[in-house]
């Protein structure tokens, strides 16, 4: 059975062009002028692009007494519904728990999926056991690990620990993630506010301002390039952390930053409505930023210096967030944006000129793959990658509303917004997956996809590590220690 896609413009990474698109058996088998297959899939007036990947999400997670609201089910419908064919969720172990028995728990969840995806693992505790079950978990094709240099106690790791586990994933070929927020002070400055009475959902962002975050990207960074591993620093929100990232990447750095939808495009302003809900509905880490930040995070994917964008769909429901009522600290922190991570990136970066169609699909979708190590299998329109494609009509309107949404939160917080962009069609490994405003792949259709360890570009090149290779030194009549 083969579906041919005709009359429309395909947009990649680096080419646009006019070309037929020929799908069989999953894959892209053709592509050129003048093609025919079984189904004809007409995209008239649209691009033809790689399905979006979403490296960051959180389906089903237990976090801060409760589970976020969506999971591989809904999560993965909202993914299709918006353009996005392919997730990166995080398996979460609890500290002490093993890695493989969290991956059990995972592929239980996933088993559910829509589309097809990929865990990164979280390391949220260090010990013989987690060292030797990363290498068990990258030979499963899951070769990315992340640290929470926040959440002091429950899921934050130390630098020691960081330390060590980063040096394993340089072993490994894996590349390690960081949220990086300093966590100490978080927990300090959290306390300060609410015993001086800020207990509303503002309380949340004054205890996050940009330097615990600057400053944790930094440490990161440095941390990285000592045990000689490039870096991935997931939701990038502000300047100080993209300097950092900039600075990194100037000296001859592998570090990738990774801004979400959710800052690009919402600013600090909505924690301070009168109206609690909506205030704490938004609260999420790190918190949204002013436009000085947002203006960096546009610059950075236009200049490359920062890689991707996602969204750290992490959804709850309005009854979930008053778990806070009289404590910031008690709020669910996440919001949601799988669906409109797409049309909202089209809608404010292509169509206001601040980013190409090309650089549009590099960061969701193409450097994400090349990343996270499952490209040109995904991530490209190429003969022999998946066939994860989307027709886009650049031209069709919606406002976005919970009501009608596919999340299973209450609230969208791009509620109003018009968005201009679409996906006509989505495809995942062939199948029409999304069309006409309904989600057609059956549940179970998503598969794990096994990503590969990087090569010889699992290298940081640093200059201190060149200097202080190290070398016995015998001084004048004083031996050195050891010698
Ligand atoms: N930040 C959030 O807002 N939610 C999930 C985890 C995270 O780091
Ligand atoms: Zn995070
Ligand atoms: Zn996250
Ligand atoms: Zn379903």
């Amino acid at each position: 059975m083969s579906t041919v896609i005709k009359n429309g413009t395909i947009v990649t990474a680096d080419l646009t062009y006019k070309a037929d698109v020929l799908i069989e058996g999953g894959q892209i088998i053709a592509i050129g002028a003048g093609l025919s297959g079984e189904t004809v899939l007409d995209a008239t007036g649209c691009y033809v692009m790689p399905g979006g990947i979403d490296p960051h999400t959180h389906l089903e997670m237990p976090f801060m007494g409760t589970y976020s609201a969506d999971d591989f089910e809904s999560g993965t419908r909202a993914a299709l519904a918006g353009g996005t064919t392919m997730v990166i969720d995080f398996a979460l172990p609890a500290p002490g728990e093993g890695l493989l028995d969290a991956l059990k728990v995972w592929d239980n969840k996933a088993a559910r999926a829509h589309c097809d995806y990929s865990f990164h693992m979280a390391v949220t505790w260090w010990g013989e056991q987690v060292f030797d079950e990363m290498q068990k978990v990258v030979a499963r094709g899951i070769t990315s690990f992340k640290h929470f240099m926040a959440y002091k106690g429950s899921l934050m790791v130390n630098d020691d620990e960081m330390f060590a586990s980063f040096k394993r994933c340089a072993e490994l070929g894996a590349v390690p993630m960081v949220h990086a927020e300093n966590g100490d002070i978080v927990a300090e400055m959290s306390t300060k506010l609410l015993a001086e009475g800020n207990t509303g959902p503002e309380g949340h962002a004054y205890s996050r301002p940009s330097q615990v975050e600057g400053e944790a990207t930094n440490r990161a960074i440095m941390i990285a390039d000592m045990a000689g591993v490039p870096l991935y620093v997931v939701h990038t929100s502000c300047e100080e952390a993209h300097e950092a990232i900039r600075r990194a990447k100037m000296n001859g750095k592998r570090v990738w930053g990774e801004p979400l939808i959710q800052h690009l495009t919402l600013d600090e302003s909505e924690y301070f409505s009168e109206d609690w809900d909506h205030a704490a509905r938004r609260v999420m880490s790190p918190p949204f930023r002013n436009k000085k930040h947002q203006d960096s995070l546009w610059a950075g994917l236009a200049s490359g210096t920062l890689s991707c964008v996602a969204t750290d769909h992490c959804a709850f429901t309005t009854e979930q967030k008053r778990y806070g009522l009289g404590d910031f600290t008690k709020i669910p922190n996440g919001t949601g944006g799988l669906e409109d991570r797409l049309p909202m990136l089209w809608s404010e970066g292509v169509t206001t000129g601040r980013l190409t169609m090309n650089e549009f699909v590099a960061v969701t979708s193409t450097n994400i793959a090349k990343i996270m190590g499952m490209y040109p299998k995904k991530g490209a329109v190429l003969v022999g990658a998946d066939a994860d494609l989307i027709i886009w009509d650049p031209q069709a309107r919606k406002t976005i509303s919970a009501k009608s949404h596919q999340s299973a939160s209450d609230y969208n917080v791009f509620e109003g917004k018009v968005v201009t962009g679409l996906p006509r069609y989505t495809l995942s490994r062939g199948l029409v997956a999304f069309a006409e405003g309904k989600v057609t792949a059956p549940e179970g259709h998503g598969e794990f996809v096994a990503r590969t360890p990087m090569g010889a570009e699992n290298r940081a090149l640093s200059s201190w590590k060149a200097l202080t290779a190290p070398r016995p030194v015998v001084r004048a009549g004083i031996p050195a220690s050891g010698v």
